[in-house]
């Protein structure tokens, strides 16, 4: 992919040649072809000037050591989205460390005690500065190779562009984002490209790790010239892999691992398929060769080995919390409190902010949980608002408690629907404040955000 080669690759090294300390992760201005190749190129602010940015990828145990470097005209900071991580580490600006201001740095470091697909992203003005594309994968993997031909990263965003000179609109703050379902694209990408083709051979077995970067978008996928299997979710192994059967969802800051194996034969091509108002767009094109040797279908393929410490106990007598979220367009919030003050909904409006959780607007110091490293937890997350939102849990991941009192696979993004009413449950991790946010950026930041407190 030309557009991760740019001129601008070469200095990270450079500056790592010359200095001693922590390999350097640079958040940088940066041009880039994201459109097609007769579009001019797209300014935009990456990770070593990169889309997607430096992918990071460690063994299973690895100490992780970056320095972040700003030199953004504004200040950031990064999240390792989906790690079980020191808090000190996690990134958010303003509850967990100072966003880092232009020409400053931050050491983040940390180890990945888990394996599977993760990401990193900022997070401090993240509706701004996600789109702006900031964000790259993490990749942990497993001790010991996965039984799979090959494997295949695809980072999937939306980015909104002006059709004429394929820059990004700059109008992050609008009230009808904010308002509605997000900041949505009108160019629609894998890993920094709109024609991702990526040869297969007859019959291979590919490793898929999808990762959804939009702001706000929910990617309907389906799979056609391939028989596929979901192994992950969110990183996390599921127990036993699950055929795809039809389309699937993906929302912000989801990830998903699936095995394929490509039932196309030669001279076809399979895809991954978009679905979007019934209509299928290849989100990414395999085209299939011959196999050199002669090609053979796969059984069922084993799970992938579980993460340590992962099951969720005595969920029966755990404490039990309520979320309920409110506002946006046409919904019925009637007021709530922002910074400390009962607003109207017209009052809200005019401070441009739109959601509320349990009656309260945006991060207060009051947590909606305060927990016990070690201790069970559960929330009912109560959607009433006509709007889907990806509740993103940092540090820990859960489990949902299905109608039928069954646990769910395990998540740190959670999907819910205007209307539903879903319950998680997750074990209280390392101490420290943990926000628990809705992953439609413009949502967060326009009332979507709470924390949990882990002494
Ligand atoms: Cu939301």
């Amino acid at each position: 992919m030309s557009a991760t080669l740019g001129l601008g690759a070469l200095l990270p090294g450079a500056i790592r040649a010359s200095t001693s300390g922590p390999q350097l992760l640079t958040a940088r201005v940066s041009d880039v072809q994201l459109a097609p190749p007769d579009y001019p190129k797209t300014q935009i602010w990456g990770y070593d000037g990169k889309m997607p940015g430096t992918l990071i990828r460690v063994k299973q145990g690895d100490r992780v050591e970056r320095r972040f470097v700003n030199d953004l005209p504004q200040a950031s900071s990064v999240h390792w989205h989906g790690l079980r991580i020191n808090n000190a580490m996690d990134g958010v600006a303003g509850l967990t460390q100072d966003a880092v201001q232009p020409g400053e740095t931050f050491d983040y470091d940390f180890t990945a005690q888990d394996a599977g697909t993760y990401w990193y992203h900022a997070h401090n003005r993240s509706m701004e500065q996600v789109a702006r594309g900031l964000y790259g994968a993490l990749i942990v993997e497993e001790p010991e190779p996965v039984d799979v031909d090959r494997e295949e990263l695809l980072i999937l965003d939306d980015w909104l562009l002006n059709p004429e000179t394929a820059q990004l609109d700059t109008e992050f703050e609008t009230p009808h984002d904010r308002s509605h379902a997000g900041r949505r694209g009108n160019y629609i990408a894998t890993n920094g490209s709109s024609g991702t083709e990526l040869p297969v051979k007859v019959s291979e077995r590919l490793r898929l790790r999808l990762i959804n970067a939009a702001n706000a978008r929910i990617f309907e996928l389906d799979l056609s010239g391939f028989d596929g299997w979901v192994m992950a979710y969110d990183g996390m192994p599921l127990d036993e892999p699950e055929k795809v059967e039809g389309s699937f969802l993906l929302a912000p800051g989801q990830r998903m691992d699936l095995f394929v194996d490509v039932t196309a034969v030669a001279g076809e091509v399979a895809h991954l398929v978009r679905i979007d108002d019934d209509e299928g767009f290849s989100q990414a094109a395999f085209p299939v060769a011959p196999a050199e040797n002669s090609a053979r279908m796969r059984e069922t393929p084993n799970p992938l080995p579980p993460n340590p410490n992962m099951s969720v106990p005595g969920v029966q007598t755990a404490r039990r919390f309520e979320l309920n979220m409110e506002g946006g367009a046409m919904g019925r919030l009637q007021s709530a409190s922002l910074n400390g003050k009962e607003m109207s909904f017209r009052e809200l409006v005019a401070a441009n902010q739109f959601w509320s959780f349990n009656g309260v607007v945006g991060m207060t110091d009051t947590p909606l949980a305060q927990l016990s490293s070690g201790e069970t937890a559960r929330v009912s997350i109560s959607n009433d608002t006509v709007f889907p939102h990806a509740m993103h849990l940092h540090g820990m991941h859960f489990r949902e408690i299905l109608d039928d009192g069954e646990l769910g696979p395990l998540r740190d993004t959670l999907l819910v629907f205007g209307g539903e009413t879903r319950e998680i449950a997750f074990v209280a991790g390392e101490p420290g404040k943990w926000i628990f946010h809705c992953h439609m950026l413009a949502h967060t930041s326009s009332g979507m955000a709470t924390w949990v407190n882990v002494t």
